[in-house]
């Protein structure tokens, strides 16, 4: 075995190492209790931190997959349904019931969504004193809900800067990726996984419908070094830098295939486990890029590392390095497989007009 193969191992130390056998149901909530012994000052918070998740998720999943069915279960075109209850919009009732289970419990002290202008402070429960905030995009790709294709959650997690005994800071939430001590998605796709790392490697947990519980599906989930598929929005590429047409020209050039969802999520999950590499370089609308760096680049660019891929912007910073200068700042990105970022990185090198 080479030694950087036992370096990745070692890096790897859950399910094998924290006694779960390969061959038998392993529940999210039950990984999450045993890998928690992983961390020697654990409290328990971030362990209840994402079982909150997991139980948001599932709320989000229930509807998710009953969208297309509301208007023949009855609901009224008022927009309210037979409790009275207004119907909302997906995304909006997804953000609703993340922050209201992570209210619930109050194991975080404050919450940034992609939804919310502002943080919002979480008061204490039973006068507990949270070190934790979270950041989440509810439901990511939600222009894809009315056509049945799947949509998903990211969530990151910080430890709090400021004292625990006030009120969270925008301080707190304005930290680079690289602090983040768990980060993770949901998709809602042909079957509901969740994916998720605290630093020690990447695991995913498919939603068992029949018992209801997210089920050790993916262990120790290894992005392929290299890929046959490159993932960007083509419609785009007459607004594209010329590096990264020439990049784009080079991807068809070797006949990788394109794959593009619209959903970073489902493009993140496919690369994750086939290889490859997802861009949103700046255009024209977006000269500093779409995405947001605090609720979808960071958190996905620390999985994608945790699993051995690379994460970098157009300027070839990496992403987790990239200091917050505000709530919904967005940046440009390149993630997947390492060789290929890699690859595009001698592109942009080469043919950038700017000074690199
Ligand atoms: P959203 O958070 O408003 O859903 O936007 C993010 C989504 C990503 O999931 C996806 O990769 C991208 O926007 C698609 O954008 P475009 O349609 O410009 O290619
Ligand atoms: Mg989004």
């Amino acid at each position: 075995m080479s030694s950087s193969t036992k370096k990745a191992q070692s890096n790897q130390p859950h399910a094998a190492t924290i006694g779960l056998a390969a061959n038998r149901i392993v529940t999210l909530d039950e990984f999450i209790i045993r890998a928690e012994k992983d961390f020697e000052y654990a409290t328990g918070e971030l362990t209840g931190l994402l079982r909150d998740i997991g139980v948001a998720a599932k709320i989000i999943n229930r509807e998710v997959n009953k969208a297309g069915l509301v208007n023949i279960l009855g609901v009224a075109d008022s927009g309210e349904n037979e409790s009275g209850d207004t119907q909302q919009k997906l995304d909006v009732y997804a953000n609703e019931k993340l922050i209201e289970c992570l209210q619930n419990s109050g194991e975080c002290c404050a919450i940034a969504s992609e939804e919310n202008t502002d943080i919002i402070n979480v008061p204490a429960v039973n006068s507990k004193k949270s070190h934790y905030i979270v950041m989440f995009d509810p439901l990511d790709g939600s222009s894809n809900i009315d056509v049945n294709v799947s949509v998903g959650t990211i969530f990151a997690i910080y430890r709090r800067k400021s004292d625990a005994s006030g009120p969270a800071t925008l301080e707190d939430f304005l930290q680079e990726g690289a602090k983040q001590v768990a980060a993770g998605y949901v998709l809602y796709g042909t079957s509901t996984i969740l994916v998720y790392t605290t630093g020690r490697g990447v695991n995913g947990f498919t939603l068992d419908p029949s018992i209801g519980e997210f089920c050790l599906s993916h262990r120790n989930m290894r992005i392929p070094v290299n890929g046959q598929f490159y993932s960007v929005n083509q419609g785009y590429y007459s607004k594209f830098d010329l590096e990264m047409r020439r990049y784009i020209d080079h991807c068809s050039d070797q006949n990788y295939g394109l794959r593009y969802i619209g959903s970073m999520v489902s493009d993140i999950h496919r690369i994750l486990i086939h290889g490859g590499i997802f861009l949103y370089p700046s255009t024209r609308k977006y000269p500093k890029g779409k995405l947001r760096l605090l609720y979808e680049c960071n958190p996905l660019s620390m999985l994608v590392e945790q699993a051995g891929g690379k994460a970098i912007n157009t300027q070839l910073k990496r992403i987790l390095d990239i200091v917050p200068n505000e709530l919904h700042v967005r940046s440009t990105i390149a993630i997947g497989s390492p060789a290929m970022v890699d690859e595009l990185q001698a592109f942009i090198e080469r043919y950038s007009a700017l000074p690199i």
